[in-house]
């Protein structure tokens, strides 16, 4: 019986921003994020007699150029554990673009587990996350619910993900305000790769990320949400910082990403508890408590082309 792997998706909390390895998708600096229960990919996995896999995305036959990206993928996976079976996948996304979030992290999570399963590689969690990290970097971080730290590592068997905490007591809730336009599309692959290459701030990126992280781990612990909330809001905005002093400069931010960072910045005066994150796109995630959350949908609500979806805290691979 073909089984399927359930992977949620995850926002980065302390970002990812830059690779060391293309390659192996090896990261500069470790990266800190939370899985949201709201959206996830479903894959499963068939071995088929054929000398091609063939891939269903969305009940959708993909084309040749569509599947490239994963092909590429299940073939590094063939020679990595030295097996030649092709397969016929097949993958849902209940990542709706509407809702703001890559696919690819849960994407790439789910296709690792369940390529796992189907062959029966009986990975463990940590092997789990370094083949899902080989599809995409954020993938690494979907393997376990929670709070969850990838740790850059400086090779291939050492640059995976590990729970700080899977099932956190703690009223943290996200909202995705989505900015319903057509942005032009830098993609986060390329957008990292220049922001490494070109802005004067990258080494200090580093530095920063290093120690923010050591603060957010602290303020998990305590479960003190104000602390989490101020460090992913700056360690975000100090993200978006290295795209602005690249060159030539680009930005994900459009007029709405910054009405409603400056909307929270108010909010925030008015004693309600909200902090933003931003990732390579014009959407802004809000961290708050259930009753803030509720408040700001409210004020969100009022503004014209933005939608907004909440999130709670999700759990890592599942299979059923
Ligand atoms: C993150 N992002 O930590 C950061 C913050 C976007 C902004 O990881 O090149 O699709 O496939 O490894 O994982 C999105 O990048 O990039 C991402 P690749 P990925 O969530």
């Amino acid at each position: 019986m073909t089984k399927t792997a359930r992977a949620f998706t995850n926002i980065a909390l302390i970002k990812y921003w830059g690779k060391k390895d293309q390659k192996l998708k090896l990261p500069y600096t470790n990266s800190l994020s939370l899985t949201l229960d709201r959206f996830y990919t479903d894959t499963s996995s068939e071995i088929i007699d054929s000398s091609k896999d063939i891939i269903y995305l969305n009940d959708m036959l993909l084309n040749e150029e569509q599947s490239k990206r994963i092909i590429k993928y299940l073939d590094s996976t063939r020679k990595k554990y030295n097996f030649s079976e092709h397969f016929k996948i097949n993958s849902v996304n209940h990542v709706p673009t509407s809702a703001g979030f890559a696919s690819s992290a849960s994407g790439f999570a789910a296709l690792a587990a369940s390529i796992d399963q189907t062959m029966a590689l009986n990975l463990d969690k940590s092997q789990l996350s370094i083949l899902a990290r080989r599809g995409s970097g954020s993938a690494s971080r979907s393997i376990y619910g929670g709070f969850v730290e990838w740790i850059a590592g400086d090779n291939n068997n050492n640059s995976f993900a590990v729970p700080i905490d899977e099932n956190p007591d703690i009223d943290l809730e996200i909202l995705s305000a989505v900015i319903n336009k057509k942005a032009k599309k830098i993609s986060s692959t390329s957008g990292m790769e220049k922001s490494v290459e070109t802005s004067p701030f990258y080494p200090n990126w580093v530095k920063l990320v290093s120690s923010e992280t050591n603060e957010i781990k602290q303020a998990i612990k305590q479960k003190d949400i104000q602390k989490i909330g101020e460090i992913a809001e700056h360690n975000a905005m100090s993200m978006h910082a290295l795209t602005l002093s690249a060159k030539p400069s680009f930005t994900y931010f459009e007029p709405e990403t910054v009405e409603i960072i400056h909307l929270i910045q108010e909010l925030r005066q008015k004693g309600i508890l909200a902090y933003v994150t931003i990732d390579a796109g014009p959407n802004v995630k809000i961290l708050g408590t259930h009753k803030s959350i509720e408040q700001i949908k409210s004020y969100l609500n009022n503004l014209s082309d933005v939608t907004t979806v909440v999130a709670n805290i999700g759990h890592g691979i599942q299979y059923f």
